[in-house]
């Protein structure tokens, strides 16, 4: 296999080796694939045949898993493309069919008076379908800032995604299997399997509570972006569940278990998505039945444009915008500053395309003199909550961080 390095240090296949892993296909012409080395044969399929491409410029945080990240200036479209939304797996995604889709079925059981096997044409056929923007963001974004750490993906700030999902509203799908007065809580589980191997095993399984569950932006979605959704997002179905852990939102969706006990699945119970249940001193050992698992995301913002490290002529006028969103909540408001803090200006926010989906926000600025500045952001949810300027509360696996972004700018 020919080798040639590009900038980011990977390595870029060749036509012939792209030909041999793709069994003829030609997705993988020219784009590198900085993790080639070291990825068994199945991801490497799976990531060469993935219908985004390769994801260019965004940062491999780990290869088995496969997980990655979208660096801020990439997340600057108001609909995230799928070549820019970050990749979150827990165990190895499932090696599918060209026409997975035609033979998918989800099952819907449990606390349920009927329990429903459905293929995506039943999804299709018996349900409305809803197109919505919507965010999906790791509980765990952020984690690289706290002090001391933990481990982990190193996420710094684009564990963060607001794509067009397109399917049914899950409140439908359980209202046809009819929920029992019993029910409690949504278990999900996904085609994807444990890294050890074991199939007993789950990679993922968390859930929601009914009252959750049944709000009416959740979705069993089989689109993104009026495409399918690509192979490693989830593709052919997945649930969206926004506002929430991006870890409440099953890719590979294979069953919603009505549960009349919360659902104790993995990745549910001990530290995993649950944080100290009052606030605790950075590195505190907390028993374990002071946990409390999370749930909306607290608001946060990002600068998308421009990119850190930008130039400028000082006194000139330049634009500045990023993305807000809150979880549960809607932003109120997103404020800039160029002196650290000292002085903040409000940017224009604009509003959601629906609720979920982040908002746009900008603003004009300039600078004073040449030298070295700093945009930092910040964003206000309707509750009146605002980010902070540094990590929040500390929490053992670095949950929850949504401290202000921040840029670099020199003015020249
Ligand atoms: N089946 C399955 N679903 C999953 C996961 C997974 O590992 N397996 N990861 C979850 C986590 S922790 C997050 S943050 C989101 C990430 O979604 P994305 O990879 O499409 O960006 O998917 C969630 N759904
Ligand atoms: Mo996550």
């Amino acid at each position: 296999m020919r080798k040639k390095e590009n900038e980011s240090g990977g390595r870029r296949l060749s036509r012939r080796a792209a030909l041999q892993l793709t069994g003829g296909g030609a997705l993988a012409f020219g784009l590198p694939l900085p993790f080639l080395k070291n990825l068994p044969t199945g991801v490497m399929l799976l990531a060469v045949a993935d219908d985004t491409g390769v994801r260019e410029g965004l940062t491999v945080l780990g290869e088995r898993p496969l997980n990655m990240e979208t660096p801020p200036h990439l997340l600057d479209d108001e609909v995230t493309p799928g070549a820019r939304m970050f990749v979150r797996n827990n165990g190895q995604p499932p090696k599918l069919e060209a026409n997975a889709a035609a033979g998918w079925k989800v099952r819907i059981d449990g606390e349920v008076e009927r329990a429903l096997d459905l293929s995506i044409a039943d999804l299709r056929r018996d349900f409305e379908t809803v197109s919505l923007r919507l965010q999906i963001e790791c509980a765990g974004n952020g984690r690289k800032f706290f002090v001391p750490g933990s481990r982990g993906n190193q996420w710094s700030f684009g564990a963060i995604s607001c794509a067009e999902w397109t399917g049914v509203r899950l409140r439908d799908v359980l209202q046809a299997a009819g929920v029992k007065p019993g029910a409690v809580y949504t278990g999900h589980y996904g085609a994807d399997t444990h890294l050890s191997g074991n199939a007993d095993k789950e990679a993922i399984s968390r859930g929601v509570p009914m009252e959750k569950a049944m709000e009416a932006h959740n979705l069993i979605a089989f689109a993104m972006n009026g495409n399918d959704i690509p192979l490693l997002n989830g593709h052919p179905l997945r649930l969206v569940v926004p506002g929430w852990p991006g870890s409440c939102s099953q890719k590979w969706l294979k069953r919603i278990w009505v549960r009349d006990q919360v659902h104790d699945g993995e990745k549910m119970t001990g530290e995993s998505y649950r944080v100290p249940a009052y606030p605790v001193a950075p590195g505190t050992e907390v028993p374990a039945e002071d946990f409390a698992i999370i749930e909306s995301l607290p608001v946060k913002s990002l600068v998308t444009f421009p990119r850190t490290g930008h130039r400028v002529d000082a006194g000139a006028s330049f634009e500045v915008r990023g993305q807000a969103w809150a979880g549960d909540r809607a932003v109120a408001r997103v404020d800039v500053s160029t002196d650290f803090g000292s002085t903040w200006k409000q940017a224009e926010l604009a509003k959601p395309a629906n609720r979920y989906a982040w908002q746009r926000w900008r603003a004009d600025l300039s600078l004073p003199q040449v030298g070295y500045y700093e945009v930092w952001a910040r964003a206000t949810d309707d509750a009146g909550q605002a980010q902070p300027p540094v990590t929040p509360g500390w929490n053992p696996k670095g949950y929850l961080n949504n401290m202000q972004h921040r840029i670099a700018v020199v003015a020249l």
